[in-house]
Order: C-alpha cells, then sequence, then structure tokens
C-alpha cells in the first residue's frame, strides 16, 4: 500500500531519508505576520519611508532597503553547460546483492531504498530557452547513499564529441550563441558549431546521435542515460571490473518530430518539463532502470576500440546491458531554485566500490565540476545546502568560508590532534572509507593522443547501419537544416566529406540538399549493426500517452464514452477540445467538460486525435481548425480515430478516402472492437509507413 513519509509518497514501508532530512530545511509560509529579514514585523510592504505623502525617499527606510537589496541579488551565475534544466526526487532499489562486483553499499540489498535527486536538461541554451530544440539532454542523478552522495552525471546519448577534456571549452564556445552577436539561441544550427565539427573527426560519431531523433525527446520520462565514461566497479577483496552505466526507461525511448519540436517550442517552451511536472504531480511515477555493461580487467584490448575511449560506445550485442535495479521518480521539488538550481552534480561524487578509469575525458571532468560550482554557488561551503548535503555526518576540519552553515563546535579544526583526543580519527578497518583501486601506472609525461583512439568512423558508420528508414530520414534531414543554416559553404563540403567516410548513400544525400559534391571516394567502414540502437526497437506502451477529442454540440456520446473508458483502462489520457471552454452537449443531451479550446491547444500536443460520431460532424467539417488539427496529425504520422459520422472528415485528410497506416476509420459497428484498434494504434506510436509526402 502507498504511504506518504515527509512529502514522498512511497510503495513500501521503508523511509526516505533524504525526504526527512529536507524537512528539516523546508519553510511553510501559509499564515503569519510578515516580517523582515531580521524577524521584525511589517505592517506596510506597498510604500516606502517619504518625507511627506509625495516627498523623497528616505534613507532610513530599512524595510525598503531590506527588501529591494534582497531582489537585487537574487540571480546566480546560471551553469555554463546545462543551464535550462527540471528536477524530480524519487528513490532507486538494487534487483540484487551485486557484492560479488562492488562493495557499494547500496547495491548490496534489495530491501534497501536510496533516495535519489535527478536534473534533466539541455545542454546549449539559456536558462530560459525552449525545452524541445535539438540538443543533447542531461541525466544527472545524485544517490543519497549511507556510504555519501553518488553522482552519475550522464547524458541521453552513450557517446561524447571529444576525446580529452582539454577541448571541452572549444567545443562549448563553438555550440554556444556566437560571442559578438549572442545568436542563435540554444542551437547547434550555426557557422562556429559545425567549423569546429568538421576539423575535429573525433565528433562524428556523437555528431551522428545528435542529428538522430534522440536529440528531441518526446519526454524525459522516456530517453535513455548513459554514464558515458569508463568506471570501475571494485568489490571487497580488492578486484575490480570495468564499467558502463545505462538508464533504461520503463516506457521506451520516443522522439518528437523535427516539424513538431519547433512548433512546440514556440507553443509551450516548457513541454518536457511540464509533463515531467504534470505526471509527477497526478500521482504517477516516472521510472528508469539501471544496467551495467561489465568487462574484466583482461578483455580490456580485446575489442577494435578503446574502451577508455568516450567516443565509443560498447555495442550491447558483444556487451549485454545486465539490469540491476530500478530508480523511481514520485515527487516534485518544492522550490526550483533550492532544489533544481542550487543542485551540485560531480562525476568525482563516488563511494566505496565505484572507482574511476584512465578515460581522459572523465579525468577532467574530475576536476572542472566542483570548480565550477565554487563560483556558480559562491564559495566553498555549497556542500551544506540542503538539497547538496549527504546523509552520512559531514565529519572533518574543514571550517569557515563564505557562507557556512555548520557551527562546528570545539577547540581543534586540524589533525592530528591531542587537545581533541585525536578526533575525528581517520576511519578504520571496519570504518566505511573510499580506498582508490591500486592501479599501477607507468609511463613517459606526454602531451599526445592514443594511437587506438584514432578510428573516428566505424562507430557512427555501425550506428548508421543500425538506423530504420525513418531514424536514417531523420538524420539526413537534420543534416540538411544544420548545415543549411551555415553561411560558409566550404563547411558543407567538408562535412560531405567526412559523412562519406561514414556512408556514401548519407554523403551523398546530405550532399544533394545542400548543393555540395558527394565525395568520390566514400566508403562505409563496416557491415556492423546494433538493433540496440534503433528506436524502433524500443518498448511501447499506451500509459500516459494523450489524445485529443474534438467535439462539438451533437456529438455521439456512447461513442465517447466507449473509447474514452478503453483509453483510461489503459493508463492513456485525454483532454475534450472543442470551439469554447465548458460543456458541451451530445446528441442525446449528455454533456461533457470542454477543457482545452483550438486557441489553447493544438495537435502537437497529442499522440493521436479521436472524433465521435453524430450531428456535430457537419460543424467540424466546415472548420479550418479541425482541419489544420487533423492535418498536423496526419503529417506527424500520429494516430487518427473517426468513428460513426466521423468517418466522412476523411475527406479533410490528403490521402482522401483512402486508407492508410494509423487511421482508424469506421462509420458504424461494434464500439468495442473499435475502441481496441484504437487503442493498438496508438499504442504503436507514429505509423512512418504513412504516405504523407
Ligand atoms: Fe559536463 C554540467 C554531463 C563532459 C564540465 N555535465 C553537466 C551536467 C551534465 C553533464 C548532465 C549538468 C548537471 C546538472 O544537472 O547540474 N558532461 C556531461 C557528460 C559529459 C560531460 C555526460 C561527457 C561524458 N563536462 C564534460 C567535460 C567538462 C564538463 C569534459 C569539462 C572539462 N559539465 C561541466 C561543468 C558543468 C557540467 C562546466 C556545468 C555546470 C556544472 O558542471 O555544475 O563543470
Amino acid at each position: 500500500m502507498a504511504i506518504s513519509i515527509g512529502r514522498y509518497t512511497m510503495e513500501n514501508q521503508q523511509t526516505n531519508q533524504k525526504s526527512l532530512d529536507l524537512d528539516a530545511a523546508r519553510v511553510s509560509h501559509d499564515k503569519g505576520y510578515l516580517t523582515t529579514n531580521q524577524g521584525v514585523g511589517v505592517s506596510n510592504t506597498d510604500d516606502s519611508l517619504k518625507a511627506g505623502k509625495r516627498g523623497p525617499t528616505l534613507m532610513e527606510d530599512f524595510i525598503f532597503r531590506e527588501k529591494v537589496t534582497h531582489f537585487d541579488h537574487e540571480r546566480i551565475p546560471e551553469r555554463v553547460v546545462h543551464a535550462r534544466g527540471s528536477g524530480a526526487h524519487g528513490y532507486f532499489q538494487v534487483y540484487e546483492n551485486l557484492s560479488h562486483l562492488t562493495k557499494a553499499h547500496f547495491l548490496s540489498d534489495p530491501n534497501l531504498i536510496t533516495p535519489v535527486f535527478v536534473r534533466f536538461s539541455t545542454v546549449a541554451g539559456f536558462r530560459g530557452s525552449a525545452d524541445t530544440v535539438r540538443d543533447v539532454r542531461g541525466f544527472a542523478v545524485k544517490f543519497y547513499t549511507q556510504e555519501g552522495n553518488y553522482d552519475i552525471v550522464g547524458n541521453n546519448m552513450p557517446v561524447f564529441f571529444i576525446q580529452d577534456a582539454i577541448k571541452f571549452p572549444d567545443l562549448i564556445h563553438s555550440l554556444k550563441p556566437e560571442p559578438n552577436n549572442e545568436m542563435p539561441q540554444a542551437a547547434s544550427a550555426h557557422d562556429t558549431f559545425w567549423d569546429f565539427v568538421v576539423n575535429t573527426p573525433e565528433t562524428m560519431h556523437n555528431v551522428m546521435w545528435l542529428m538522430s531523433p534522440r536529440a528531441v525527446p518526446k519526454s524525459f520520462r522516456m530517453m535513455e542515460g548513459f554514464g558515458i565514461n569508463t568506471f570501475r566497479l571494485v568489490n571487497a577483496k580488492g578486484e575490480f571490473k570495468f564499467v558502463k552505466f545505462h538508464w533504461k526507461p520503463v516506457l521506451g525511448v520516443h522522439s518528437l518530430i523535427w516539424d513538431e519540436a519547433q512548433k512546440v517550442a514556440g507553443k509551450d517552451p516548457d513541454f518536457n518539463r511540464r509533463d515531467l511536472w504534470e505526471t509527477i504531480a497526478q500521482g504517477q511515477t516516472v521510472e528508469f532502470e539501471l544496467g551495467i555493461q561489465v568487462l574484466k580487467p583482461e578483455d580490456e584490448f580485446r575489442f577494435d576500440f578503446d574502451i577508455l575511449d568516450p567516443t565509443k560506445l560498447w555495442p550491447e550485442e558483444l556487451i549485454p546491458v545486465q539490469k540491476i535495479g530500478k530508480m523511481t521518480l514520485n515527487q516534485n521539488p518544492d522550490n526550483f531554485f533550492a532544489e533544481t538550481e542550487q543542485v551540485a552534480f560531480c562525476p568525482a561524487n563516488v563511494v566505496p566500490g565505484i572507482d574511476f578509469s584512465n578515460d581522459p575525458l572523465l579525468q577532467g571532468r574530475l576536476f572542472s565540476y566542483l570548480d565550477t560550482q565554487l563560483s556558480r554557488l559562491g564559495g566553498p561551503n555549497f556542500h551544506q545546502l540542503p538539497i547538496n548535503r549527504p546523509l552520512p555526518k559531514v565529519n572533518n576540519n574543514q571550517r569557515d568560508g563564505m557562507h557556512r552553515m555548520t557551527i562546528d563546535e570545539g577547540q581543534t579544526s586540524y589533525y592530528p590532534n591531542s587537545l581533541n583526543k585525536g578526533e575525528p580519527h581517520a576511519a578504520r578497518a571496519g570504518e566505511s572509507h573510499f580506498e582508490h583501486y591500486q592501479e599501477k601506472v607507468d609511463g613517459h609525461v606526454i602531451r599526445e593522443r592514443s594511437e587506438s583512439f584514432r578510428d573516428h568512423y566505424t562507430q557512427p558508420a555501425m550506428f548508421w547501419n543500425s538506423m530504420s528508414d525513418w531514424e536514417r530520414q531523420h538524420i539526413i534531414d537534420a543534416f540538411r537544416f544544420e548545415l543549411g543554416k551555415c553561411k560558409h559553404k566550404h563547411t558543407h563540403q567538408k562535412l560531405v566529406d567526412m559523412l562519406g567516410n561514414v556512408d556514401p548513400e548519407l554523403a551523398q544525400k546530405v550532399a544533394e540538399g545542400l548543393g555540395a559534391t558527394p565525395p568520390a571516394n566514400g566508403a562505409n567502414p563496416t557491415t556492423a549493426s546494433s538493433p540496440a540502437l534503433s528506436m524502433a526497437n524500443t518498448a511501447k506502451s499506451p500509459k500516459t500517452r494523450k489524445v485529443a477529442v474534438l467535439l462539438e454540440s451533437g456529438f455521439d456520446k456512447a461513442q465517447f464514452d466507449a473509447l474514452t473508458a478503453t483509453l483510461i483502462a489503459a493508463g492513456a489520457c485525454f483532454d475534450v477540445v472543442s470551439c469554447k471552454l465548458g460543456p458541451v452537449t451530445a446528441g442525446d443531451n449528455g454533456r461533457v467538460e470542454g477543457n482545452q479550446t483550438y486557441a489553447t491547444t493544438a495537435s502537437v500536443f497529442y499522440d493521436a486525435v479521436y472524433i465521435p460520431g453524430g450531428s456535430h460532424t457537419e460543424a467540424l467539417k466546415g472548420s479550418a481548425d479541425v482541419k489544420g488539427f487533423l492535418l498536423d496529425t496526419f503529417n506527424h504520422y500520429k494516430t487518427i480515430g473517426l468513428s460513426g459520422e466521423a468517418s466522412a472528415l476523411l475527406g479533410l485528410l490528403p490521402s482522401g478516402q483512402k486508407p492508410e497506416p494509423g487511421i482508424v476509420c469506421e462509420s458504424a459497428g461494434n464500439m468495442e472492437i473499435y475502441a481496441n484498434n484504437f487503442l493498438a494504434a496508438l499504442t504503436t506510436g507514429r505509423h512512418f509507413e504513412r504516405n504523407v509526402h
């Protein structure tokens, strides 16, 4: 049975310790009189203190000064990357004891509840930019374990653009708005990014992912997460294995198509944020399974790629992903700034049993996060902010600094000491503590890249080989769009030449769109493919899919009831869209409440549209709004349902009376069968076999 603990509803009887910890910082402002920050009561917060009713404001007005001064300092620097994000609380449970692999305590006991806070983000845009831009998405998870905080700071793509962290400032400078005019916002479709790409072949693999539908997720709930970098799992005997981390969404991986993404960016820039917030606010949970790929040390050199190279993935068919646990998100933050903005993730936040590899991108990341947070969060004490503080007691001799929140008692703040009987002491055997894996390191001091990092095309080609037809078309269109926005023609040609090393057909199709010359000697370097990379093979579910039901007065209520009951039973949901808000009268005088209009919503917010029969069909036939709604739904390959008299609306579609995939149309007959057919089409998702061109 679900129970409430702190602010959390948990599916079991265990306490979410982080929620209880946050309770101590939560302040309700539901009642009481206004005060200053010094606790002095304030009876008028609307008028400043003046010399005469029409006279100048007085310097002594500390109430005015305090209010305005605080306001003047309300902003902190946004993250230099991943500035726009959305957070949620939840918990993690491992499926079985993994102590043979790692001594991490939170992975040892299936009964253990580990609280988590997750932040999903876009990379390039400012804090106020749109959600549905073409971009990588951040997927950062903080586990509040009993042995301290552990962060997996990942993305929704399994590879990165560069191999060495020293190139990160160059990558991001090229991606961000151009420095002379600060354009474009939250977009890679501009000259500097592609100039960097064509001069940096190691970007090729991530660029292929960036051009794929993965870069426009339909929902944060429907994207994979990847730790990308190679880590180590270390067990109590000191044995290690290499590991890569994966998050697999229970609802499968689903994306927008580009036309939708662009329209949504204008109509609802908060589309992904709203979806996450509303799903949780409605009491539903968001679930991801944690997967690991594990590699024995002796297999380090077994593959035709270097396992330390972050521009390479480990094909799941070669090294299977074992699902080891589930993360459930079930609580929205109470305060965006205090939680989502102030949370500080860092790949160096590891717990005993999890260690780093020599991946040169990871090595640099271990430095950058804490460093950036020192300025973003205003000093060295941000670990004391409620959202960042770990569950175990922080016990050391670090003191002072900006905004220190603890009152650290005692005379000593150094080690070793006698005055405090040597406390706090260095952790002893039997007391949880971190020990670095004792890797033997031997090498010349050298500023060079390993030869084994040189192949930049085989895996992008494998990615291309693994794509379904619609994913390939998306990639071709994306390259044409992005390069089409670049003024420098030589960049077009260089990119097309690069693509020739991935696949000649891809290069040729992109070249056609750009007016560039297809490369003469292009060749796809591999026949390998990895079915796990294609979204065509993902899980499909009707759960939380959203249907627009278009109605006007005179609709057939029996048909409406039958279809909506089937949707609800399957976990889907619907809006009633009409020309005005309020009750809509059915042919039999029944009523349903219209909760959206053509002014407040649009086809792009739904997975499908349904129109029941009835005498409203005539009015709908003549409506430009209805026609536009149906056209977008058709062009975005989504399910269209027309029953009874509404079947006549088929004529509004470009296919005319011709049945096309995903159009569930029936003039009469058994509503139960009809509703199930509609549900099956809705579950399929998009019907890419439909002829929309
Ligand atoms: Fe990073 C933030 C993910 C490479 C430097 N990064 C940041 C966030 C995510 C990632 C999800 C946002 C966390 C949040 O929600 O607060 N970054 C990645 C991944 C990478 C990666 C998956 C490659 C595997 N990052 C990377 C490199 C560097 C950085 C190579 C620097 C050398 N990243 C940062 C940063 C940020 C950051 C500048 C900005 C805000 C912050 O850290 O707290 O330090």
